[in-house]
C-alpha cells in the first residue's frame, strides 16, 4: 500500500454507478497531465469532463448488443500529478498502476496529454516481460522529434521516440498526417516503426492482422490521440490537424483490433474541453470507452 494514496476519487464516476459485478477486470484511471502541451491548453480538465460526458449518452452498444452498465468497470479516480515535475509524475503513474493493476486486467487510461502513454506502456512492459509489445497508436502525429521544444527531451511531441529508446516495442501508427521531416527519417530508419496515413487505413489493418498472425505472444497497447479524427468531428484537441479519420474508419479499425485478446490497455489523450464545441470531443472520448469495453466484452467474455 502507499502509492494509491495518490489516487483522487471523484463524485462523478465514469458511466455512473457500478451496477453489476461484471468481470471487475476493466480499471479506469484518469491522468490529468498538462505540462508540455505546445498549442491549445486544457488537457488537465479532460478526465473529469469525459466522466461528465459519459453520463449524457447511452451506455448500450447497439453494435455489440452489450450494455456497459453492469460490466463492472471500476473508475478508480485520477492520479494526482506532481506540479512542474514531469518525470516524477510519470514515475508516480507507474507506481500507482503497479499497485492496483494485475495481470489480465484491462486498463483504461484517460488523459491528459499524450506524454502519459510513456508511463502506461512502461508499466505494461514490466507486467508482461515475456511477451512482444505492440503499440497501435491513433494519432495525426508521430511524436518522434528528438527534442521539443529545443532542449526538452520528454514532451508530447517526443514521447514515442523516448518509448522506442527505452523498451523493445513495435509501434504501428494509424491516421498519420502531420509530421516533421526529422520524424519521418527517424521512423523510416527503424525496423519496428510503421505508419499509415488516413488514406491507407485498410493497409494498416491488414498489416496489424498479419503481424498478429505470426504466432508469437503479444501484449497490445492501444493509444488514441483524439487529433487523429478530423477536427470537424473532434475540435477539442490541443493540435487540430485537417484531413483526419472519419468515425466509420475509426470504428472499423477499433473493432478489428479488439478482436485480439492480447489487447491489455487503451488510453485516450489530448482532449481539451476549453476548445471544444458543445462537448462533442469529450462525448466522443466517452463513447470510445463505452464501445471499447462493450466490444471487448462481446468478443472475449460473452460466449
Ligand atoms: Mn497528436
Amino acid at each position: 500500500m502507499g502509492h494509491s494514496l495518490y489516487l483522487h476519487g471523484h463524485e462523478v464516476v465514469f458511466g455512473g454507478r457500478v451496477k453489476g459485478p461484471g468481470t471487475r477486470i476493466f480499471k479506469l484511471i484518469g491522468i490529468p497531465l498538462e505540462m508540455t502541451v505546445s498549442y491549445k491548453r486544457g488537457t488537465c480538465l479532460a478526465p473529469l469532463k469525459i466522466r461528465e460526458a459519459s453520463l449524457s449518452i447511452e451506455s448500450f452498444s447497439l453494435r455489440h448488443r452489450v450494455d456497459f452498465d453492469g460490466l463492472g468497470v471500476q473508475d478508480l479516480g485520477d492520479i494526482e500529478t506532481v506540479p512542474g515535475d514531469l518525470q516524477k509524475t510519470l514515475n508516480r503513474v507507474n507506481d500507482v498502476l503497479a499497485e492496483i493493476v494485475e495481470k489480465g486486467d484491462i486498463l483504461l487510461l484517460v488523459g491528459g496529454e499524450h506524454t502519459i502513454t510513456y508511463a502506461g506502456i512502461k508499466f505494461l512492459s514490466e507486467l508482461y516481460p515475456e511477451t512482444d509489445l505492440i503499440m497501435i497508436i491513433f494519432d495525426a502525429h508521430l511524436d518522434m522529434r528528438d527534442e521539443f521544444p529545443l532542449g526538452v527531451k520528454m514532451s508530447h511531441a517526443t514521447v514515442m521516440r523516448r518509448v522506442l529508446e527505452s523498451m523493445p516495442a513495435t509501434l504501428i501508427f494509424l491516421g498519420t498526417r502531420a509530421v516533421a521531416k526529422e520524424e519521418v527519417e527517424y521512423a523510416e530508419s527503424r525496423e519496428n516503426v510503421f505508419f499509415f496515413e488516413p488514406e491507407r487505413m485498410e493497409e494498416g489493418l491488414s498489416f496489424i492482422k498479419s503481424t498478429l498472425s505470426k504466432g508469437g505472444q503479444y501484449t497490445i497497447y492501444v493509444s488514441i490521440d483524439l487529433d487523429v479524427f478530423d477536427p470537424s468531428i473532434a475540435p477539442g484537441v490541443g493540435n487540430p490537424e485537417p484531413g483526419g479519420l472519419s468515425l466509420e474508419a475509426f470504428w472499423k479499425a477499433l473493432n478489428a483490433i479488439i478482436e485480439s485478446p492480447d489487447v491489455k490497455a487503451l488510453d485516450i489523450t489530448e482532449c481539451t474541453p476549453l476548445f471544444d464545441v458543445n462537448d462533442i470531443t469529450s462525448i466522443l472520448a466517452a463513447k470510445i470507452i463505452y464501445e471499447f469495453v462493450c466490444g471487448y466484452w462481446a468478443y472475449h467474455f460473452s460466449k
